[in-house]
C-alpha cells in the first residue's frame, strides 16, 4: 500500500485507539490526510466517493469521542463508511475494495468488529441502533448506540417508524442526521424543504456564529438548544418535528468543523435518552469536481482523480449502483445497457401515451430516467427513498386511469412486496414494473443482488413476468407489458446485453406465455450415431451463454436452446414437449434456484407427470460475494464454460 507512505499520520492509525492519543490540531491534520488517501485510493479502485468525502470529520470525531466497537456506530446505507473502514484497521486493504475477495463496499459484520451492522439498503440504521440500545439496557450495559443517517435515507418511512418508537421508549440512542441536501441526486420532498428552511433561517446563522463561544462556556449542548429556542420564539424552531417525536434536538452544526463536532459529541455523550444531532455537510467536500457534481461522483470510476479524461468514459464494472447509465442519450444503439434501453423506451412510449407516468424511488440516474425527467417533467415522480410508497402510489394512479411505470431495482422492490401483492396484484391494476439489476450485479455484492424477484413474483396471481434475452426484446417486452391491462413486470440485468440493435419499426412478435425455440442443432444433421438430446430452457439475459455452449458442443450433443421469455405465464406446452423429446432439460436463470423459474418448470413437469431428468441452474442457496458479474456467473456455472461442464458431467463423452 504505497500511497499510505505519503500520509504519515494516517499510517500510524491502526485502530480508533490510536486516535485517542491525538489532540485537536493533529486530528485536523488527520482529516486532511484521510481525505487525500481516500481520493488516491479510490482513484485506483473506483467506488463510492462523494458521501465519504463529506463524512471525514464526523468519522474522526465519532472514533475520538466514542469507544467502538463497544459503542455501536451504525452507518445508514454504508456508502459513506470508507473513512470508517480506513480508521478501523483496513487502510492497507483499501486497494481491494469492491473487488472479488477484497473489502466489501459496505459495512459488513463478518469483515470487522467495528462494522456494527451490515448495510447496503437505506434507512435501517435507527431501527438497528434502537435494537442494540434495548439489548444494552437488558444486559445492564452503558454502551452507546449511534445511528448516522443521511437526509436522503431519512425520507424513508422506516426511519420514521424507528424514530417514533425510540422517542416513545426514551431509549438511550444518538441519531446523527448528516444533512447535505442530497440523496444520490438532489433530495426531494417536504422533509428536504423543512431542512432547507431550518438552514436558511436566522436560527442557524445565530447558532453557527455563537456555537464555539457558547459550547465552550456552557456545560451542555442541551442548554444551548434550550436557550436558542427561547431566543427564537415565533420563528422556525429547528427540530420541532424531532422534539415532537421525543428526541432532544441539537443543531444544526457545521459537520466539517472538527473542534465543534468534538465538543458537541463530548457533551452529547453525557446526555441520557434519545438525542438527535443535526449536522450540515457538503457532499464531495474537499474535491472540487465532486463538490460541484456530487451526483456524478456519488460513485467514481478508476482514474477519476489522476486522469480527468476518464470522467467522460462510460462507467466500468466497478462503478456503483447509481451512475452506470447516466449517459444514456449519448450512446450508440450497439452499446446500450438494458437501463439505457428502458430509458429510450419510456421516452418513446411517453410521446405516444399521454397517460404514461414514470415513478422512481430516488434512483433517477441509475434507473435511466434522466431524459424522461427532462422531457416529461410533469409526468415524472421521484418519491424519495420510499419503495413501498412508490408502488401504492402507482396503484392509486392506475385506479384512476393513468398508466404508471415503476422503475425500480430488483433488490429494492423487496421493500415493497406487500404493496405489490395487496395494492397492485390483488386489485389486478395495470402497473408496469421495469425491474432493473435482476440477478448478479457485481461489485455492490449481496446487498444489491437481484436474486429473488422471479421467485417472489411468480407466486402472485395476476402477474405477467417477462425476462428479455437481448436489448431489442427488452424494448418490445416493455411495450407489450405496457399494453396489458393487468400488472406486468419486465426484469432485466445490470449492464449490457449482447448488442442487438433495437428495431422500433417492427415489433418483436410476443404472445403471452409463448417461448421461442432459438436453436436446434439437430437440423445440421451432423451426428453419425445417436447422441443425447438436451433442451436448455433459458430465462433472460444468459441466453447467449447457452448458445455459445451449444456451439461448442455441437458435434457431440443434440442441443436445443429455448428462449423462454415468460416466467409467468409459462409455456407449459413447450415444456412438456421438450421433456418428452429430450434426455435432459436444463433450466438457466440469473435468479435463486429456490422458487425461481426452474422451479416453475419442475412444477409443470410434476403436475403433468412428465418424466425427464432436470438440472436447475441459477443462483445457489447462499448470498453471493462481491466481484464482477462475469466472475460470479462463472463461479456459479452460469456461463458457457459452466454449461459445457454440466452437460459433459451428465453425459460424458467417450474417451473423457
Ligand atoms: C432501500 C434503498 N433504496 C435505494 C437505495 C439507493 N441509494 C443508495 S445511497 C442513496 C442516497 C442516500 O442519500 P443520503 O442518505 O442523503 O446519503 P448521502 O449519500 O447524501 O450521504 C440511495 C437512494 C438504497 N441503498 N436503499
Amino acid at each position: 500500500m504505497t500511497e499510505l507512505l505519503r500520509y504519515p499520520l494516517l499510517a500510524t492509525i491502526n485502530s480508533p485507539d490510536d486516535l485517542k492519543e491525538l489532540d485537536t490540531e493533529q486530528l485536523i491534520l488527520l482529516a486532511t490526510e484521510l481525505r487525500g488517501f481516500l481520493l488516491e485510493s479510490l482513484d485506483r479502485t473506483g467506488g463510492h466517493l462523494s458521501s465519504g468525502l463529506g463524512t471525514i470529520e464526523l468519522t474522526i470525531a465519532l472514533h475520538k469521542i466514542f469507544n467502538a466497537p463497544n459503542d455501536k456506530i451504525i452507518w445508514d446505507v454504508g456508502h459513506q463508511a470508507y473513512p470508517h473502514k480506513i480508521l478501523t484497521g483496513r487502510a492497507r486493504q483499501m486497494s481491494s475494495i469492491r473487488i472479488r475477495k477484497g473489502l466489501s463496499g459496505f459495512p459488513k459484520r463478518s469483515e470487522s468488529p467495528y462494522d456494527a451492522f451490515g448495510v447496503g439498503h437505506s434507512s435501517t440504521s435507527i431501527s438497528a441502533a434502537l435494537g442494540m440500545a434495548i439489548a444494552a439496557k437488558e444486559a445492564g450495559l452503558t454502551r452507546k448506540s449511534i445511528a448516522v443517517i443521511g437526509d436522503g435515507a431519512m425520507t424513508a418511512g422506516m426511519a420514521f417508524e424507528a424514530l417514533n418508537h425510540a422517542g416513545d421508549l426514551g431509549a438511550d440512542l444518538l441519531v446523527i442526521l448528516n444533512d447535505n441536501d442530497m440523496s444520490i441526486s438532489p433530495n426531494v420532498g417536504g422533509l428536504s424543504n423543512y431542512f432547507a428552511k431550518v438552514l436558511s433561517g436566522k436560527f442557524y446563522s445565530t447558532v453557527k456564529s455563537n456555537s464555539k463561544k457558547v459550547l465552550s462556556t456552557m456545560p451542555s449542548v442541551w442548554e444551548l438548544a434550550c436557550r436558542a429556542e427561547e431566543h427564537m420564539k415565533g420563528m422556525i424552531i429547528p427540530g420541532t418535528l424531532f422534539e415532537e417525536l421525543g428526541f432532544n434536538y441539537i443543531g444544526p452544526i457545521d459537520g466539517h468543523d472538527l473542534p465543534t463536532l468534538l465538543t458537541t459529541l463530548k457533551n452529547i455523550k453525557e446526555l441520557p435518552g434519545p438525542q438527535f444531532l443535526h449536522i450540515v455537510t457538503q457532499k464531495g467536500k474537499g474535491f472540487e469536481a465532486a463538490e460541484k457534481e456530487p451526483t456524478q461522483y456519488h460513485a467514481a470510476t478508476p482514474g477519476f482523480y489522476s486522469n480527468k479524461e476518464n470522467n467522460n468514459k462510460e462507467h466500468s464494472q466497478t462503478t456503483s449502483e447509481n451512475t452506470e447509465n447516466a449517459t444514456a442519450q449519448y450512446q450508440t444503439p450497439a452499446t446500450l445497457t438494458y437501463t439505457q434501453v428502458f430509458s429510450e423506451w419510456i421516452v418513446d412510449a411517453a410521446a405516444k401515451h399521454p397517460q404514461l407516468i414514470a415513478i422512481t424511488p430516488a434512483m433517477r440516474e441509475g434507473s435511466g430516467l434522466v431524459a424522461f425527467s427532462e422531457q416529461f417533467s410533469d409526468r415524472y415522480y421521484d418519491v424519495g427513498i420510499a419503495e413501498q410508497h412508490s408502488v401504492t402510489l402507482a396503484a392509486g394512479m392506475a385506479c384512476e386511469g393513468l398508466k404508471p411505470v415503476v422503475a425500480i431495482y430488483s433488490t429494492f422492490l423487496q421493500r415493497a412486496y406487500d404493496q405489490l401483492i395487496h395494492d397492485v396484484a390483488l386489485q389486478n391494476l395495470p402497473v408496469l414494473f421495469a425491474i432493473d439489476r435482476g440477478g448478479i450485479v457485481g461489485a455492490d455484492g449481496a446487498t444489491h443482488t437481484g436474486s429473488f424477484d422471479l421467485s417472489f413474483m411468480r407466486c402472485i396471481p395476476n402477474m405477467t413476468i417477462m425476462a428479455p434475452a437481448d436489448e431489442n426484446e427488452c424494448y418490445h417486452m416493455l411495450d407489450f407489458g405496457f399494453s396489458l391491462n393487468t400488472p406486468a413486470a419486465i426484469r432485466y440485468p445490470r449492464g449490457k446485453g449482447p448488442g442487438t440493435t433495437i428495431n422500433k419499426q417492427q415489433a418483436t412478435y410476443l404472445e403471452s406465455g409463448k417461448a421461442e425455440l432459438v436453436l436446434d442443432n439437430r437440423q445440421n444433421d451432423t451426428f453419425k450415431e445417436p447422441v443425447p438430446t438436451i433442451a436448455i430452457l433459458s430465462f433472460g439475459g444468459l441466453l447467449n451463454e447457452a448458445l455459445d455452449a451449444a456451439q461448442e458442443l455441437k458435434d457431440a450433443y443434440h442441443i436445443k436452446v429455448i428462449n423462454m421469455r415468460f416466467i409467468k405465464p409459462l409455456d407449459n406446452t413447450l415444456i412438456i414437449q421438450q421433456a418428452r423429446a429430450s434426455d435432459l432439460l436444463i433450466t438457466l436463470e440469473d435468479n435463486a434456484v429456490l422458487g425461481g423459474a426452474g422451479s416453475a418448470v419442475n412444477e409443470v413437469l410434476i403436475s403433468q407427470t412428465a418424466t425427464c431428468p432436470v438440472i436447475n441452474l441459477g443462483l445457489p442457496d447462499y448470498f453471493p460475494e462481491h466481484g464482477s458479474q462475469q466472475e460470479i456467473h462463472h463461479d456459479y456455472g452460469l456461463d458457457c464454460s459452466g454449461l459445457v461442464k454440466t452437460i459433459k458431467e451428465k453425459f460424458p463423452l467417450s474417451g473423457t
